[in-house]
């Protein structure tokens, strides 16, 4: 009952624009699952992917997307521990080679052959995806779904809602991102953090995530609905709109209860300028996490003031396998809740397109069937 053909946004060249049409489904390789992919998360990374604005050359043509939820509907003869019939995520790490010595600490992501969904392989703007099976994340059929997707009325019929689950499952596969880099902060409950890009897909995330560590978050974005949405919805005591404050650094200073600075910065905004200011408004002894990736941007910091308060700056990226079922666990706990919208995969330059202009407060998914 796997169709030969398929839908799929396929990029042919660098700058895009995206193309829906059909093209092949694939079988899976000995240690590879075939995904049935639902629903996909769409990440500023992927619109980095079409633009091709990364020292690092992506696959041509390329199927995008890296935060795709589903149901497996094949397995080759050497996965043994994931059935089909599963519900699995197809996260940024498709695979990795498991036996270097990063792979062996756990730390998969810095594997010179790992594989990336949407990038270097094709990922899950497509019906049916494949990845290593190792890799795919474990959803546990029972995540709560209320919690996840208040857009979904009450007539959907029992056995969408378990396909629905998935839904709210892939914006944790961003979740493990800004859980991961909350973790890089060395934050402890009470303490503060900022999260610069509070408005944007991780930053809601990270803003969730944050409250169920038990820190407190300062929200730095820009406009009304992104500042309501971060007070209102995700936690956030307060808010620095960076388009119209006339000193950034000041207000997030001020923000915090002595006046100096936030415990941590989780960097998740797409632009060089928040990467310099970091450095100056965190606390002393505090934390930068770089985990926003804008194009040719470089950090810069001033040596005086980073050696005097003992600042580190630091990068993160991605998360292991285990953090990923960690995050997931948070998910399904019913602790995490980001706002999203829902659009057919057939939109997905739109959605490009808003997201280029910085309009999209929260997340977009996309339902592969439409
Ligand atoms: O593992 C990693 N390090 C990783 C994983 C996943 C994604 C890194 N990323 C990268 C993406 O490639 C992208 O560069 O994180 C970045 C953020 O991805 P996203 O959350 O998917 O992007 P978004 O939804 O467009 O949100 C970005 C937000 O940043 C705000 C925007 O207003 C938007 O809400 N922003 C900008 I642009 N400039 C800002 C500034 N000066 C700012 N916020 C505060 N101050
Ligand atoms: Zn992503
Ligand atoms: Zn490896």
């Amino acid at each position: 009952e796997i169709p030969k053909k398929q839908k799929a946004q396929v990029i042919e060249k660098t700058g895009g624009p995206v193309e829906y049409k059909e093209i092949d489904v694939q079988q899976p390789g000995p240690d590879e699952v075939l995904v049935n992919i639902k629903y996909s998360g769409v990440c500023h990374t992927d619109l980095h992917a079409v633009n091709g604005d990364w020292p690092l050359p992506t696959k041509l043509p390329l199927v995008g997307g890296h935060e795709g939820a589903g149901i497996v509907v094949a397995k080759g003869d050497l996965v043994t521990d994931i059935e089909i019939g599963d519900h699995a995520g197809v996260k940024w790490i498709n695979g990795s080679c498991l036996a270097c010595s990063f792979c062996q600490q756990s730390d998969e992501p810095l594997c010179a052959k790992a594989l990336l969904s949407g990038y270097t392989v094709d990922g899950t703007f497509q019906e049916y995806c494949i990845a290593k099976a190792a890799h795919v994340a474990r959803l546990h059929k029972d995540i709560p779904l209320d919690a996840v997707a208040p857009v979904l009325c009450g007539e959907t019929p029992q056995s969408l809602r378990n396909i629905r689950t998935g839904c709210g499952t892939d914006l944790c596969v961003a979740g493990i991102t800004v859980y991961k880099g909350l973790k890089e902060s060395g934050a402890r409950p009470g303490q503060t953090v900022a999260i610069v890009g509070a408005g944007g897909g991780l930053g809601s995330l990270a803003q969730q995530y944050a409250k169920a560590m038990g820190l407190r978050t300062i929200a730095i974005d820009s406009g009304e609905e992104k500042k309501k949405m971060c007070l209102e919805q995700l936690g956030s005591y307060a808010f620095v709109d960076f388009g119209t404050s006339q000193n950034v650094v000041k207000e997030v200073q001020e923000a915090t209860e002595d006046g100096l600075g936030p415990h941590a910065v989780i960097l998740v905004a797409v632009n060089e300028k928040p990467f310099q200011q970091a450095a100056e408004y965190v606390r002393p002894r505090g934390t930068v996490v770089c985990i926003g990736l804008p194009a040719g941007a470089y950090l810069k910091a001033p040596v005086f003031e980073s050696v005097i308060k003992m600042v580190t700056i630091k990068g993160s990226y991605v998360g292991n396998r285990k953090d990923t079922a960690e995050a997931l666990e948070f998910y399904r706990q019913g602790v995490i809740k980001a706002p999203f919208k829902t659009v057919g995969l057939s939109e997905l330059q739109k959605v490009y397109d808003m997201m280029h202009e910085g309009k999209i407060a929260g997340r977009y998914v996309v339902d592969t069937s439409k």
